[in-house]
């Protein structure tokens, strides 16, 4: 039997969240088209009659300083250095030089490598992965590359067997039924994060994090789950972009949040929203570690 550690690596919005996905069969991370979205370092642990491979979903490198994206930085290296395979993801238009620069940072790991070009199906032709993989080649000893895509979980079979050959031997290292390290709490948090998000655009995804302020059987109706989040933000000026006209935006956001969250947790939820402004909320370890980032 084999089992270890798999930490998935790469470039904001790569598509590190829908692979992690795609191979569990079942949502373990939020997944969004605005980039640098995962803040937590997820674990999908898959079971097959070969072994245990533990995957770990890692935040995307963020470009800016804030001492929010210096401790993601912080937990990719440790997922890094804890792994016995990383998955370095590329998509499917090839090197760009933050690629490149990410790629540096993680040579002196001396990690095996597997290089996975992600979002195939956005090529028109296959023979277009010819020179990427041959420019591929000569960067790092890549133990092998895989061309996938994650979104139509196409080629996820060729990765597993990729990733089996080079797994060393060894027992299962979590519970067979356990899919992920998140607690409740948090997993409720990053589905109200992901639809809050998915609903604003530019600068603003990367100002909003969710905390859950009540988790408890309902007043009344005990069958029933009250939960009530506050959407935190870092400036005034955002408030209205998420709320919308009359309250339109976040009441769209909540109703898909809720509905998710009770296919989770098997129970109706009553979901209440607060927007509230945390100036400068991703320069305050303290506060951003309370909503889970960076931590697990
Ligand atoms: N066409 C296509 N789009 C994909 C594929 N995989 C992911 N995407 C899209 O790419 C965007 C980013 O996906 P994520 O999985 O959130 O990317 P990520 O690398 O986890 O991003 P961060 O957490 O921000 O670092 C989303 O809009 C996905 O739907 C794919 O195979 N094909
Ligand atoms: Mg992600």
């Amino acid at each position: 039997m084999k089992s270890g550690f798999v930490s998935i690596v790469g470039r904001p919005n790569v598509g590190k969240s829908s692979l992690i996905n795609a191979i569990l069969g079942s949502k373990v991370s939020i997944v969004s088209s605005h980039p640098a979205i995962t803040r937590i370092k997820i674990l999908g642990v898959y079971n097959s009659k070969e072994g245990q491979v533990v995957f770990l979903d890692t935040p995307g490198f963020e470009k800016n300083s804030s001492e929010l994206a210096k401790s993601m930085v912080r937990t990719i290296f440790s997922c890094v250095e804890d792994s016995d395979i990383v998955l370095f993801l590329l998509d499917a238009n090839g090197w760009q030089e933050y690629d490149e620069k990410i790629l540096e940072s993680l040579k002196k790991f001396s990690k095996k490598i597997i290089l996975v070009i992600n979002k195939t199906d956005m090529l028109s032709q296959k023979d277009f992965l010819l020179p990427i993989i041959e420019n591929s080649m000569s960067r790092y000893p890549f133990l092998e590359v895989v061309p996938l895509s994650a979104k139509k979980k196409d080629n996820i079979g060729e990765l597993l067997k990729a990733v089996f050959r080079h797994l060393p031997e060894g027992e299962r290292l979590f519970p067979e039924n356990m899919e992920t390290n998140i607690p409740l709490e948090y997993e409720i948090a990053e589905i109200i994060r992901e639809k809050i998000v998915n609903s604003t655009y530019q600068e603003v995804p990367q100002s909003i994090a969710v905390a859950i302020e009540e988790f408890k059987p309902g007043n009344k109706d005990k069958k029933m789950m009250a939960i009530r989040a506050n959407i935190i933000i870092d400036r005034e000026n955002i408030k209205k972009i998420i709320i919308g006209k009359n309250g339109e935006k976040l009441k769209a956001a909540g109703t898909l949040a809720r509905k998710e969250i009770e296919e989770l947790i098997g129970k109706k939820v009553f979901l209440e929203l607060w927007v509230k402004v945390v100036k400068d909320w991703k320069n305050r370890p303290d506060i951003f570690r309370s909503f889970g980032y960076g931590n697990f």
